[in-house]
């Protein structure tokens, strides 16, 4: 278990790399080329330039989060041959600066959504929250400028400006895409990258849909159980692993997170580990990392995990804001950095009394 902490690099971030550097036994980060577009390729040069900012500031990058998949590729537009060719670039590139994580989702349109980024909780931290009410009576054009409005300034990941001021075409485009067709284009797109992805040892990992059911009439393929066992053997490879994000697969409160994580052993290279509080089946908030805060039990996930020999990297994932911080909704330094002590206290625990 090696744990790492996501940043969203220069001029997107408001935590630096220096700080990171001081959370202990955080030695490496999460990244990306923020300000690149689905689609497009990522240059070996654009690639060792961020890594050499990472490695410039006694960190490394242990893995992408994310490179994104372009709407062509998810829809199988006629674009799609082109996108996937710019991916497989892109992933050589990556390997050739000895990257081999990559962390990508194949959520139709809009990535995670929340309806609030800062509801205020008992203790006076605030934190993402979703209601299914809300969302049943809003449309995604307010949706959008709802998140624009709470994100105190920040591009929110997911959230790009340039991908959403094109919701009313990417709705009409998706049309005629239920879950078949995703699910399909997911295995088509698998399918393509196998060949670069064996060749230089990458393993792809799938983040869960987040809430985990559909939105907004959208089909949404990777949700639960069932779905991501379907999806390891539709790809029954090494490669094709899983983002294992509990908070995400835990807003259906019917998931067995400790359940995911067996069916999905030895294919999980990266983990978001984070807790959340029920208050009702429509309505969730997120809570500190500490099982007491909120209906998790973050021990039995991390036994779980360590039962099961996970192997891979884990990140502590959004974070409350607290002590006065500002700074993108889930992602400020204090709360991550709680949590993120919080896990590999109760990994050193678990493996200790294993050992002994
Ligand atoms: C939200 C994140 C997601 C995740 C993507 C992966 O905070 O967990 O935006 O990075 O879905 O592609």
């Amino acid at each position: 278990m090696e744990m790492t902490l996501r940043w969203y690099g220069p001029g997107y971030d408001s935590v630096t790399l220096e700080q990171i550097r001081q959370i202990p036994g955080v030695h490496g980060v999460v990244t990306t080329l923020f300000g690149k577009q689905a689609g497009e390729v990522w240059t070996a040069e654009e690639i060792a330039d961020l890594k050499k900012t990472v490695e410039d500031a006694g960190l490394k990058i242990a893995a992408i989060e994310s490179v994104n998949v372009s709407d062509d590729i998810k829809i199988g537009t006629a674009r799609r041959d082109e996108h996937i060719a710019n991916y497989i670039t892109t992933l050589e590139n990556l390997a050739k600066n000895d990257i081999h994580i990559v962390c990508y989702n194949f959520m139709p349109v809009f990535d995670w959504t929340r309806t609030d980024l800062a509801r205020v909780r008992p203790d006076g931290s605030t934190v993402l929250a979703y209601n299914q009410d809300i969302v049943d009576q809003i449309d995604p054009e307010h949706m959008k400028e709802s998140v624009e409005k709470m994100s105190n300034g920040f591009v929110m990941p997911g959230w790009e400006p340039e991908r959403l001021e094109r919701l009313k075409e990417l709705f009409e485009m998706y049309k005629d895409v239920d879950s078949e067709k995703l699910f399909n284009n997911l295995v088509y797109f698998l399918e393509a990258i196998g060949p670069v992805c064996e060749k230089y040892d990458m393993r792809m990992g799938i983040h869960p849909d987040d809430p985990a059911w559909p939105i907004f009439g959208l089909p949404r393929i990777i949700t639960g159980k069932e779905s991501i066992e379907k999806m390891l053997k539709a790809v029954d490879k090494p490669y094709n692993g899983l983002t294992l994000c509990t908070g995400s697969l835990g807003s259906n409160q019917n998931n067995d997170i400790c359940g995911i994580i067996e069916a999905a052993k030895g294919r999980i290279p990266f983990a978001h580990v984070r807790n959340l509080k029920y208050n009702n089946p429509r309505d969730f908030e997120e809570a500190a990392h500490l099982s007491a805060d909120g209906s998790m039990d973050m021990y039995k996930i991390m036994k779980t995990l360590y039962d099961t020999g996970f192997d891979g990297i884990i990140r502590p994932d959004h974070g409350r804001m607290i002590w006065d911080e500002v700074a993108m909704p889930g992602y400020g330094l204090y709360d991550r950095a709680l949590g993120a002590v919080y896990l590999q206290g109760l990994w050193e625990a678990i493996k200790k009394n294993q050992q002994n």
